[in-house]
């Protein structure tokens, strides 16, 4: 980020979406110092000296030993030998983007926190995504939890919001997370399955901890295999408190809703995903990033004052519960829109530190016990995993307000302290820095006086004893076709389970508790017997079910970013299809043309037309949706094409939008393609319409009786 001294000014971050956003981010850029640009530049020692030859090592001859002596080697190789540095234990591939946060109006009722004063303040924010079970270099299509975590470099210092796309957790008191994390890793004698949870030990320790129940819903829900970063929901998942200039305060939830619609992908779309493309994630991010197509998610807060915190049937500092949005709507308080990739991804995205316990006056925490034990985990995993305590003086860290104290010294310092005094008080550098106390104008950080009398226990709250009722919330609230969802990867992550005891465990004393008609699914898929009852007697909820949970009613608007394959071939009509293409750019959607090669191919006219990729380049799992350009012969070509036919055949399958200009229906019925809202031919106005409206619906989830009968 930018110093203190270079900080951007409101103006040259604002007015993002306007078409000089590449000046304005330019300009931003070259207010960074550390930000390096070769261009035009001497190859140089990190010392500063010009290298005159870059291929040879120094040797006693050319023939002879190499010399102890060359500097230059020597610096390069052991540059080199520490290139790596220890991944995150959990949350290790991850991918990065800048943005900026704008406010929809002043909030100084709920906080006084500087960022959200002002609906012209710009703040810049880095968001990290991650998936959290797998290595550096697994795949991002896995079935796992995803990390929300937003850096926000307002000027009053760094506030991180490190949350995940599900709003509840696995664990109820922080003590448990090396318990569930080493559970849930892959297995200590083989190191397999890389990714997933679908292994004894993650089951063996969540049948055994019902506390988890509701967490594995949601992981075993579409909510694991989103279809995109983009289309995810974010949450803050603890209680916090947001404190008003009068040390009024209220407690809330923090959200992030996605402009594009919380979209997922199909389990086997998922699985070809990672391996045609492990990439896909942190891709379509980059890709529409690069292409103007900025994500934007709305930030939000339930509210719940403090004199209402024992009025749920749930208690507010239990991490495995969700308040239901019908209960308490959230609030929108502003925007987030990413806007710009990042220069280096090591520097950026691998060396960026997000610690829950950076926070901003106006904001403070709940007695959560998950919280209390993150706001110590996170800054001492940044000693051992950027080497030292001083790495919030790595760029990517380096908050925007100032930060003089008296903390000196220790590995990979940067600053150069000026003054004598590093202590205060002091009085031979006139007392400076000094403290600042809460009540002056941007004052100080002051936690909220809880009054707190109790005996010092370790013991969990009575009132965190309910398990299941949250999670049967959840289930209840999917529509058929995400319960079927779920049935299927309970099925499935259990199948791969060794031990029958494991998996009779985990139906018999988790599933059946929640949900009797889930647990006979399972137990019936598994060969297990079915489960009679439930074991523990079931709490009754104020809601039955709760709408705001299933994605079929969070779809979005429009058809921004998602992305359309255009099958063409030779012989394609190309007025045909530039009509198709200006229909879908009028709607913003990322549009590829795809060959049989990566080679162009000849239009009807005879015109040479450059294709993005071929079809088995930039496969089908790949997009949202599909057109068949015309032209008989293009037709011809695409039907006799095996890569063709299965582009459509698996289109089809995963409930895609399919399209094509009218000769395109005949190749369709041959294909014994069902008719349905989702497949269409026509070269009108009418028929793009149509077209476009099919994307915007995500998928035709009526078709799926018709697509078993497709070939995988
Ligand atoms: Fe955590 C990383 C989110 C519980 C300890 N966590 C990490 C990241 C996210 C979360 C998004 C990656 C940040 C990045 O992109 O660099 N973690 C959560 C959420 C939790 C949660 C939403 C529960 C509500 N975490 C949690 C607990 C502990 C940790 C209870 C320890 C007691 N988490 C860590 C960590 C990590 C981390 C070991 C690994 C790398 C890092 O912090 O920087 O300290």
């Amino acid at each position: 980020m930018p110093s203190k001294k270079n900080a951007p000014k409101e103006s040259q971050l604002a007015g993002t979406q306007t078409p000089d956003r590449a000046n304005t981010n330019a300009k931003l850029q070259s207010l960074e110092a550390f930000r390096s640009d070769a261009t035009g530049q001497a190859l140089r020692t990190n010392q500063g000296v010009k290298v005159a030859d870059n291929q040879n090592s120094l040797k006693a001859g050319d023939r002879g030993p190499s010399l102890l002596e060359d500097f230059i080697m020597r610096e390069k190789i052991t540059h080199f030998d520490h290139e790596r540095i220890p991944e995150r234990i959990v949350h290790a591939r991850g991918t990065g983007a800048h943005g900026f946060f704008q406010p929809y109006a002043a909030h100084a009722a709920l906080t006084k926190a500087g960022f959200l004063q002002d609906p012209e303040k710009i703040t810049p924010v880095f968001v990290r995504f991650s998936t959290v079970q797998g290595p550096r270099g697994s795949g991002d299509t896995v079935r796992d939890v995803r990390g929300f975590a937003v850096k926000f470099f307002t000027d009053e210092g760094n506030f991180d919001l490190v949350g995940n796309n599900m709003p509840v957790f696995f664990i109820q008191d922080a003590i448990k997370f090396p318990d569930f994390v080493h559970a849930v890793k892959p297995e200590p004698h083989n190191e397999m399955p890389t990714g997933g949870s679908a292994h004894d030990t993650f089951w063996d320790f969540v049948s055994l901890v019902p506390e988890s129940a509701h967490m594995v819903m949601w992981a075993m829900s579409d909510r694991a295999i989103p279809k995109s970063l983009r289309t995810m929901e974010g949450f803050g998942v603890h209680t916090f408190r947001l404190i008003n200039a009068k040390g009024e305060a209220n407690f809330v939830k923090f959200h992030w809703k996605p402009k594009q619609g919380v979209l997922s992908l199909l389990w086997d779309e998922a699985q070809k995903l990672a391996g045609k493309d492990a990439d896909f994630h942190r891709r379509d991010l980059w890709e529409a990033i690069e292409t103007g197509n900025y994500p934007e998610w709305e930030f939000g807060v339930q509210i719940v004052p403090q004199a209402d915190e024992h009025k749920f049937d749930f208690d507010l500092l239990d991490p495995t519960k969700l308040i239901p949005e019908e209960l308490v709507p959230v609030t929108p308080l502003g925007r987030m829109v990413l806007n710009r990739n990042p220069d280096n991804f090591f520097a950026e995205t691998e060396q960026v530190a997000f610690c829950p316990g950076h926070i901003v006056p106006g904001i403070d925490f709940s007695n959560d016990p998950l919280l209390q034990g993150r706001l110590f985990s996170y800054t001492d995993t940044q000693i051992s995993r950027l080497g030292g305590p001083n790495f919030h003086e790595i760029p990517i860290n380096r908050p925007l307000a100032a930060n003089h104290n008296g903390q000196r010294d220790a590995q990979h310092r940067v600053t150069l302290d000026k003054g004598r005094a590093a202590y205060e008080p002091n009085s031979i550098d006139a007392g400076w820095p000094k403290e600042t106390p809460a009540a002056a104008e941007d004052g100080g950080f002051e936690s909220y006086p809880e009054r707190i009398e109790a005996h010092k226990v370790r013991q969990r709250s009575p009132s965190f004893a309910d398990h299941f009722s949250q999670a049967r919330l959840f289930f209840q609230s999917m529509s058929p076709t995400e319960q079927e969802h779920i049935i299927a990867a309970y099925s499935f992550e259990l199948g791969k389970v060794e031990r029958e005891h494991i998996r009779a465990r985990e139906v018999n004393e988790v599933l059946a508790n929640i949900d009797l008609k889930l647990a006979r699914r399972v137990a019936a898929n598994l060969g297990l017997p079915a489960p009679k009852a439930a074991t523990v007697k079931e709490q009754a909820l104020t809601l039955k079910a709760s709408p705001a949970l299933s994605q079929m009613n969070l779809l979005g608007s429009g058809i921004k970013g998602r992305k359309v394959a255009v099958l063409v071939a030779d012989g394609v009509e190309a007025d045909l299809l530039d009509s198709l293409v200006k229909a879908l750019q009028a709607e913003s959607a990322a549009i590829k043309l795809l060959g049989p090669s990566s080679a162009p191919v000849t239009t009807s006219s005879g015109q040479p037309l450059a294709v993005d990729a071929s079809m088995e380049g930039l496969p089908s799992v790949a997009f949202d949706a599909v057109w068949v350009a015309g032209g008989k012969a293009a037709l011809k070509a695409l039907s006799g094409d095996g890569t063709a036919v299965h582009f459509v055949l698996e289109a089809y399958k995963h409930l895609k939008p399919i399209g094509g200009d009218s000769d395109a229906q005949g190749w369709f019925d041959s294909l014994h393609l069902k008719a349905d809202s989702g497949l269409l031919s026509g070269s009108d106005k009418k028929a793009y319409k149509a077209f476009v409206s099919a994307i915007g619906k995500h998928r035709v989830w009526k078709r799926e009786a018709a697509a078993k009968a497709v070939p995988a």
